[in-house]
């Protein structure tokens, strides 16, 4: 049977602008989101290509110290604040969770709009501080120069502050929606690993986020009337903050990557057609993971000048995050031994994830150690473990997502040859990129300087044609895609063969998700039961 596109769907009704700009489908707002991300993503994304352009040689080539500080300080924030935290979860888990339990929607729709609303508000904010010169004193925000600087600061702040709260919203709705939407029968135990790890992230964006928004009100109070809790002058204390910004933060890397872990436990599963292995320790692991977040904050402020006895406990504790990490990999490679893996798109960037998130975690380990990181710490080591867990993780479960649920987002694929080759090409231009810069920052070159000593010089020349590879690949992608919206060939319902209500319904779905509900009758992974009964006619 030919694969057809439905006459009517999510995407084209109701139809006209408007419908779009009130509309309360969560897939829509998962779109809209989406549409958000990709372009903050390669805007920041450009931004990074001019900063290691102007690395490509020592001195000065095109920009002066002062544009490079603003430059890095505006790709971080975009990228953290604009970009990594609301992409997993408010776009794309915003359109498959209700999908993956059975619900016709999420529990508060207005709420989730206003979510969306909320974040175009604060980027309005971040763009303002570009257009007024940008901010220079790095994501972080670090006191006390954050309180004198007299760049846009201010403005940044004021958009962190208020993306805070769409990731709340997002959290909160989220929570209520998995407790009370689930399809009658579908026990927590039959949900999807994805739905686990956007539970164990709605925990923490709750939780966590309200401590930053506290933070940059007091910053905020702090520049414009001078109250004195951060500045040593007035009797503040600098390195408060650092404990303040870091009880978020750090728990924040964990907003950032454990959804990204649940889009990997669903795609090792359903691309190689093998029942998840350790179902139990992959769900639990998400709580381990959350709950030793809140607990090694004080490892990013080894050499700020806390007692020699906390950094050892703050030492200790970190180490802890490596075993339910170590756990998930693990029971991912163990799914994939002896299971029947496609290497189509998702699993290309899947086995991405696996070996780069991988060495992006265990140098997180190294950096946990408090002796290695007093050598290597504020060095390229650190720019390079972050960018490895960040881009190398999140962002590569994220392609490797799009990928997945693309034909169900739009009824269409992908070209599936030029997708493969930007996801090679993808790999390369990053291990080039930064694997070079461990090497770097073992060597002592300090991070946030534009820049460096002859000594330097090859290594940093390599990483710069790293990114311009980077940069090729994902130039493919955009365009692929974007002529898979028009011409791609209609998907079917189902073009993965793969379990999971979502792949029950049609591509596009309706507007109302299902025409009729889905009934649980094995659970998401039960491809050992499943293909029995579906032999020979499984799609590979
Ligand atoms: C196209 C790929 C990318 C390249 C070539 C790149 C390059 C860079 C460069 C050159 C810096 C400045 C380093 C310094 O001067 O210390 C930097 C900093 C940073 N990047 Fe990226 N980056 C990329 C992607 C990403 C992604 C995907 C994220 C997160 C989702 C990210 C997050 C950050 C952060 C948080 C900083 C630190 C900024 C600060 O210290 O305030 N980058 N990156
Ligand atoms: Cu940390």
């Amino acid at each position: 049977m030919e694969n057809v596109i439905p006459q009517t769907h999510y995407l084209n009704s109701p139809k006209g602008w408007k419908s779009w700009l009130f509309t309360l489908d969560h897939k829509r707002i998962g779109i809209m989101y989406f549409a958000a991300i990709m372009f903050f993503f390669f805007f920041a994304g450009a931004l990074a290509i001019v900063l290691r352009t102007e690395l490509l040689n020592p001195g000065q080539d095109f920009m002066n110290a002062e544009a490079y500080n603003r430059i890095f300080t505006l790709h971080g924030a975009i990228m953290i604040f604009l970009f990594i935290i609301p992409s997993i979860p408010a776009a794309l888990g915003n359109f498959v969770l209700p999908l993956m339990i059975g619900a016709k929607d999420v529990a508060f729709p207005r709420l989730n709009l206003a979510s969306w609303y909320v974040f175009v508000f604060g980027a309005f904010f971040g763009i303002y501080s570009l257009i007024t010169g940008g901010a220079d004193t790095g994501w972080t925000f670090y006191t006390p120069y954050s309180t004198s600087s007299t760049s846009s600061v201010s403005s940044m702040l004021l958009a962190a502050f208020i993306l805070g709260f769409s990731s709340i919203f997002t959290g909160i709705n989220f929570i209520v929606t998995i407790h009370k939407l689930r399809t009658p029968g579908q026990t927590w135990f039959k949900l999807p690993l994805m739905v686990w790890a956007l539970y164990a992230t709605a925990l923490i964006q709750v939780l966590a986020t309200p401590v930053l928004a506290i933070t940059l009100v007091l910053l905020l109070l702090e520049r414009t009337m001078g109250i004195g809790i951060f500045d040593p002058a007035m009797g503040g204390d600098p390195v408060l903050y650092q404990h303040f910004f870091w009880f978020y933060s750090h728990p924040a890397v964990y907003i950032m990557i454990l959804p990204g872990m649940g889009i990997i436990s669903e795609l090792i599963s359903h691309m190689s057609h093998r029942k998840i292995f350790g179902y139990n320790a992959i769900a639990f692991s998400s709580f381990g993971i959350a709950l030793v977040s809140f607990l090694v904050w004080g490892h990013h402020m080894f050499t700020s000048g806390q007692s020699e006895l906390a950094a050892v406990i703050f030492s200790f504790l970190t180490f802890f995050v490596g075993i339910p990490s170590g756990v998930k990999v693990f029971n991912w490679v163990m799914t994939l031994y002896k299971g029947q893996i496609s290497l189509r798109t998702p699993m290309l960037y899947t086995l991405s994830f696996l070996i780069l998130f991988t060495i992006g975690g265990l140098t997180g380990i190294f950096l946990g150690a408090l002796s290695v990181d007093i050598h290597v710490h504020d060095t390229y080591f650190v720019v390079a473990h972050f960018h490895y867990v960040m881009m190398g993780g999140t962002v590569m479960a994220l392609l490797g997502g799009i990928h997945f649920w693309w034909p169900k987002m739009f009824g269409r694929m992908y070209n599936e040859f030029w997708a493969s080759t930007a996801a090679v090409i993808i790999f390369i231009g990053f291990n080039m990129t930064f694997f070079t810069q461990f090497i770097l920052g073992s060597l002592g070159m300090p991070r946030r300087y534009f820049t460096y000593l002859d000594q330097y010089h090859g290594l940093h020349a390599f990483s710069t044609y790293g990114a311009w590879v980077l940069g090729l690949g994902f130039l493919i992608m955009g365009i692929y895609l974007v002529h898979s919206l028009i011409k791609g060939k209609p998907a079917g319902n189902n073009p993965w063969g793969a379990l999971g209500f979502e792949w029950e319904t049609t591509s596009p779905p309706p507007t109302e998700n299902f025409f009729t509900q889905p009934q649980v009758t094995h659970g998401p992974y039960d491809y050992d039961k499943v293909l029995i009964q579906r032999e020979p006619d499984r799609l590979r």
